[in-house]
This record gives structure tokens, sequence and C-alpha cells, in this order.
């Protein structure tokens, strides 16, 4: 069943990952400050949730809950966004470094619903680490997003809410993404075929990866859903061309959600979209 098209839109800006080098993208944001400039200047230009990679001093990730903490302290005095710590962490990290990253009390969390080949690595998301992150996350009253990189982690999505309930504030949102290569293709086709698989009263992203972001992006605005951009999962602003900022990646995707008569929303309303409460 396609959903009727009634909602604005919420912009998501992913802007580090763990994948992307400083070296090889200076404008990569991986220092405290820099993270900060841009969550600031991409809240001016209409994003509202911040899904958050850290990295340590020497530029690589990490997963330090002490840093996380700091971060979220000085985002919280700086803007209202929706701060949305990874627990996907980087291929390497541990399950229980994964584990405690929930620690830092951030407002979200993204949880993947499988494992999944990416690129030469595997990201491993094996069920009963899912469960039990999923269950911690619901003791800790955490907004939890569900992260679907193949058709098949929305039948884990499920198997999660049958045996232990509804997210903190009874909302179902998930993040399609599409296009890492090894998981579902960045095409309309694929988006399409999740959308069949949600729940009506489920709300979702989609990111496509790579050269996929722009079929992606205006395939999800097409049938309601939002959007995320970033340099977490786009390096390339158009053929030939390499992203300048992640400010760029959220202006084109405001400006294409203006164009699609779906205009962005405020931090404060993407909180009531999901039932966020701002602590
Ligand atoms: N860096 C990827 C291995 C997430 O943030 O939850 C996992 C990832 C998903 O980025
Ligand atoms: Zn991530």
């Amino acid at each position: 069943m396609v959903r009727v098209v009634i909602v604005r839109t919420m912009i998501t800006v992913a802007p580090t990952g763990a994948e992307v080098s400083k070296g090889e993208f200076p404008a990569l944001p991986v220092t405290l400050p820099e993270l900060l400039d841009t969550a600031i200047a991409c809240e001016r230009a209409g994003a509202s949730v911040l899904h958050i990679h850290l990295r340590d001093g020497a530029g690589q990730p990490t997963l330090d809950v002490g840093q996380a903490r700091e971060a979220l302290s000085l985002l919280r005095q700086e803007t209202q966004l929706i701060l949305q710590l990874s627990t996907g962490g980087a291929v390497s990290d541990s399950e229980s470094a994964r584990l405690a990253i929930l620690d830092a009390q951030p407002d979200s969390v993204s949880v993947t619903c499988g494992t999944v080949n990416f690129g030469d690595a595997v990201f491993a998301n094996r069920w009963p680490f899912v469960a039990e992150l999923y269950q911690r996350v619901l003791g800790l009253g955490i907004y939890p997003e569900f992260e679907i990189f193949d058709l098949g982690q929305i039948g884990t999505l499920r198997r999660l809410l049958d045996e232990f309930g509804r997210p903190a504030g009874d909302h179902v949102h998930v993040d399609l993404v599409a296009g890492v290569p090894g998981g579902m293709p960045g095409s309309a086709a694929t988006i399409m075929a999740c959308v069949h698989e949600l729940d009506p009263d489920w709300t979702f992203t989609a990111t496509g990866i790579g050269r996929t972001t722009l079929p992606v992006i205006l395939a999800s605005l097409a049938v309601g859903g939002h959007i995320r951009v970033g340099m977490e999962d786009s390096l390339t602003f158009a053929k030939g061309e390499r992203v300048q900022s992640n400010l760029q990646l959220v202006e084109r995707a405001a400006s294409l959600a203006s164009l699609a008569q779906r205009p962005v929303i405020a931090p404060h309303e993407a909180r009531s979209l999901l039932g966020i409460a701002r602590d």
C-alpha cells in the first residue's frame, strides 16, 4: 500500500560517518568545533536530526563515552537538533563498545536490523546483539531509529517489536539505507519495495549512498518519506564534482523538499513527529 503524501519533510544530516578520512576530504567534520559549526549551519538550512559518529584526536572513529557526553552537552547548548548517536560505529567496533555508547544518553540511536556485506567488510548485527541493544534502548527511554540495509531486515524489525514492544513514544521510524555495496540497491524501485512492507502508521527516512543519493531523495519525497544526506553517505555532489560541505547537501535536500511541496520541518516538529521529549 502506498501512503498518502500529507507530511512535510524531516531532514537528517549524517556529517561524518566512520569510513571517510579527513586527509582525503578536508571538509569532513572530525573535531568537536567542526561538528558544532556543521550542526549549527545545517540546522539553519533545515536539518532537524543529527546522526553522529565521533572521531578521536587522530581523526579515527571512536565510541568513547566521555567524548560522546561532551559532544552531546555542547550540541544541546547550541542547537535544538535531535541528537542521534550511531550504535553502528565502524565495522571493526566490538559489540560491547557499541552497547556502551548508550550510557552517553543521546535523544536517539541508530539500531541496525541485520548483518550486511559492507564493501569488502561485514557490518555485523547478529540477532542476539540487536535484541540486547534494543532492550537496553527501551530500558533507557532512548528513541531508536531502525536502520534497514536490506528488505529482509524489516522482518527482524517486526520480530523486535513483537518480542520486546514498541519504542518510547510509541512511534516506529525507520531509515532505509540504500546503495551500500552489499546492501539493497539505491533505486526508486527499492524504496517502493520497502515502503510496501512498512506499516501505514510507521514513518521513514531514506538515504542513498554515493551516486544513489538523488534518486533515493526524489523517490522518498514522492511517497511521503523523509530524507537523510551528509558526507557519511555521499562525497560526490554531481558527476566529477566533490561535495564541498555537509551544508551544501542539506541546502540541496531542503530545496528539493520545497520543490516537492513538502517543505522541511523544524527540530521541535520532528520531536513531535517521532514522539521524542526534549529534556
Ligand atoms: N559505519 C557503518 C559500519 C549506523 O550508524 O548505525 C555503520 C553505520 C550505521 O554507519
Ligand atoms: Zn552512521
